[in-house]
């Protein structure tokens, strides 16, 4: 009798009560491994140094190094006041890849929801993935973005990598790229990043992507493309889309995951899309409603604020335009710092090859600086990037750059005696 009028929470006590103490229910739970990125972050905020930089994260600073409000953002905030209703936010998503005047838009052939950023985006595909697809695997690009790995083994959908980078010459491995592509089973699911690749800041040119298309259509495989730097690249958001455009002109059914973190500066608000290209409107209002569901059991329905934003600034063509130009005004601050930071390398002497700082594209140089290097920075110069050597360039500032460029000259002075050797023997 006692034990009905027992809560469930005290009878699970009672259970695992021994006479001395409790057993623990979490006993077994190690700590996790700390994020590549974020535990960048975390280094960087316990560093009292008055000199420290953080060029870990991903997300954009002005040129004294704070986050940035854009001007758009500020007036649809102003504009947004008893809104209520959101009926374009995807919609006008959907048109910023596909392009304005698609027919996929047209037609209504395209499943899109709102997501929680591109992570949420990603996640909800991964699911809908296992879903209908639970025997398949993903290809990943080698390397991609690392929480890729986290939110595909989530949705318990196995990972296989695909040849993208080629570390001798800092440029893409086509060639290789192009063979995985052709080898990899029929109807295979792919990631790609469309443009400003996360972290080497190497895209495939216009030619390489209608050949990679072609040959999505042979071997009939899944594109789906993680679309987090949508005008980073070149300052344009419809150049950024090229890929995309060029796998919707081949007809092929497209997945999409569309973040306003970096684009619109909107990181803590987690603003995103989700959008999956369909036969028909009858087959996209199936694929909505499932993505739907899915979401509905995740976390109920993202948060309105921000979605709010995103929606008053693309349907406004006033603020449409303005937050076009701020895109450009971010890019092109970040392609600045690229040159100052390769210049300074330069002038200080350099014996090595910093062609590839100008040569990438988007947040990101992929540097080439060993783990070794980077703790070395860390340690001695308190300047924090993550392990692979990614510096993410919207952390450089007017400020920093030359003392950055001291510290990167100075951590690869052994490198820079190995390559006048080799060069001497060369000669
Ligand atoms: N995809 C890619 C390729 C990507 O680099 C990021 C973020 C995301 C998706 C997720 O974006 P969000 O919309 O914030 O959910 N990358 C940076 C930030 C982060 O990891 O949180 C980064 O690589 O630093």
């Amino acid at each position: 009798m006692y034990w009905r009028y027992l809560t469930r929470a005290a009878r699970r006590c009672s259970v695992h009560t021994t006479s001395s103490r409790t057993v623990g229910w979490w006993d077994h739970v190690a700590p996790a491994a700390k994020d590549p990125i974020n535990g960048v972050t975390e280094a960087f905020l316990a560093d009292p140094s008055p000199f420290k930089i953080n060029l870990g994260v991903g997300a954009y600073r002005d040129d004294k190094g704070r986050p940035v409000v854009l001007q758009c953002v500020r007036e649809a905030e102003a504009k947004i006041a008893g809104s209520e209703f959101l009926t374009k936010m995807v919609e006008e998503s959907v048109k910023l890849v596909y392009g304005k005047d698609s027919d996929v838009v047209k037609e209504g052939r395209s499943a899109g929801v709102q997501a929680l950023s591109g992570t949420g985006a990603c996640r909800l595909f991964a699911e809908f993935q296992r879903r209908f697809h639970p025997e398949s695997h993903i290809y990943f690009p080698d390397p991609t973005w690392s929480n890729h790995h986290n939110i595909w083994r989530d949705a318990q959908i196995p990972e296989r990598t695909y040849h993208y980078y080629d570390p001798d010459s800092k440029s893409l491995d086509f060639a290789a790229l192009m063979d995985d592509i052709k080898n990899a089973p029929d109807s295979s699911f792919f990631l790609f990043h469309p443009s400003a690749h996360n972290p080497t800041g190497v895209d495939p040119t216009e030619e390489q992507w209608r050949e990679i298309s072609y040959q999505f259509k042979v071997k009939g495989h899944f594109p789906f493309f993680d679309m987090a730097y949508q005008g980073f690249a070149s300052g344009d958001l419809d150049k950024d889309a090229q890929a995309i455009r060029i796998f919707l002109e081949d007809e092929h059914l497209i997945g999409c995951a569309q973040s306003y973190a970096k684009s619109m500066g909107l990181y803590g608000h987690r603003v995103g899309c989700l959008s999956i290209l369909c036969v028909d409107s009858k087959q996209a209002a199936a694929i909505r409603s499932q993505i739907q569901q899915i979401a509905r059991a995740m976390y109920g329905s993202p948060p309105v604020h921000g979605i709010l934003l995103v929606e008053t600034i693309l349907s406004d063509p006033n603020l449409k335009s303005l937050w076009i130009d701020e895109v450009k005004i971010m890019a092109d601050r970040i392609q600045r710092k690229r040159t100052t930071l390769r210049q300074n390398l330069e002038k200080l002497g350099s014996s090595l090859n910093w062609e590839h700082i100008t040569n990438q594209l988007g947040m990101f140089c992929f540097s080439g600086l060993t783990p070794y290097q980077v703790d070395r920075l860390a340690k001695e110069f308190h300047i924090y990037m993550t392990q692979d050597g990614r510096i993410s360039m919207a952390g450089v500032t007017t400020g920093n750059v030359n003392y950055l460029a001291n510290a990167i000259h100075e951590v690869t002075r052994s490198e820079q005696e190995t390559a006048k050797i080799l060069c001497s023997i060369s000669v």
